[in-house]
């Protein structure tokens, strides 16, 4: 039982801690399946107007200061910042000093609404970890309504049409869906991998904000149409899909705000469609 006397201690430290310089945050464990292995700290350092510096330093569980990340898709670090309504997705590639051990990612927020961040690495050793923190409103944050209706299985990004199976999908059960993308009425065929990857999708948990994230593969080569042309187009080493089978994980019944990244055309656009899926 924690006594009065001890309650207002840490309520003061807690009043002191947030009161230190650039409030840290120390982000919660946000991986579905995942569990925590190390302690990550995140504090965002104002700029000019809305654009600030979001930081993470992360350090093993007895205090020491993790320099030595794994690359994982090209990258040492992944941030994802979602603003509260889940209408803006962002996928970043904070720097990283190694001497500090710090990762610093600009990022410009738009007023009275606040973001949650996720940050994806994978320290030597240890294995893939994400954590969640929040950048929160200036201001009043905006009132908003989450529909957490599915969404269609035909979601938009840019040229192209992201095509999934369904958006409805049973809870508790791992699953395969199809990723189809077309540009027009035909399959697309100018794309090209993303970070080492045929696409990238991020799936964020609305109620309980865990985060998902999974890469979807190339069908096999035998396709129904234009096997010619289908097939000239897999074996060119640097193309992608555009029929791609997603792996799903077994995901607690809820709604997901989800992503899907692919990049193509002749500057190798990344284009995002966002879909909502729920699993019951
Ligand atoms: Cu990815």
């Amino acid at each position: 039982m924690i006594g009065r006397y001890r309650a207002a201690l840490l309520l003061a430290g807690v009043v002191a801690l947030l009161a230190s310089a650039a409030a840290q945050q120390t982000g919660a464990f946000a991986l579905l399946g995942g569990k925590a292995a190390i302690v990550s700290k995140f504090w965002a350092a104002g700029g000019s107007g809305e654009t600030y510096a979001l930081n993470v330093q992360q350090f093993t569980t007895s205090g020491a200061t993790i320099k030595a990340y794994d690359i994982d898709m090209q990258h040492l670090m992944h941030m994802v910042i979602v603003r509260d309504d889940f209408a803006t997705f962002a996928h970043e590639h904070p720097s990283f000093n190694a001497t500090t051990g710090i990762f610093v990612q600009n990022f410009t927020k738009e007023p009275n609404h606040k973001y949650y961040a996720f940050a994806d690495t994978s320290p030597k050793g240890i294995g893939q970890q994400v954590f969640r923190f929040t950048l929160e409103s200036d201001g009043e944050a905006a009132a908003y309504k989450l529909s957490t209706a599915p969404s269609s299985y035909n979601e938009k990004a840019g040229p192209y049409n992201v095509l999934l199976q369904k958006t409805t999908i049973r809870a508790q059960t791992p699953q395969k869906l199809d990723l189809t993308v077309v540009e027009g009425d035909d399959p697309a065929t100018d794309l090209v991998p993303y970070l080492g990857a045929a696409a990238h999708v991020v799936m964020i948990d609305i109620s309980t904000l865990s985060y998902v994230h999974v890469h979807p593969t190339l069908k096999g080569q035998t396709m129904s149409m234009k096997p010619n042309s289908m097939r000239a187009t897999m074996v060119a080493a640097q193309k992608a899909g555009p029929f791609m089978d997603v792996t799903l994980p077994a995901l607690p019944a809820g709604v997901y705000k989800t992503w899907v990244q692919v990049a193509g055309g002749p500057a190798k656009t990344v284009y995002t469609a966002a879909f909502t899926i729920v699993a019951k």
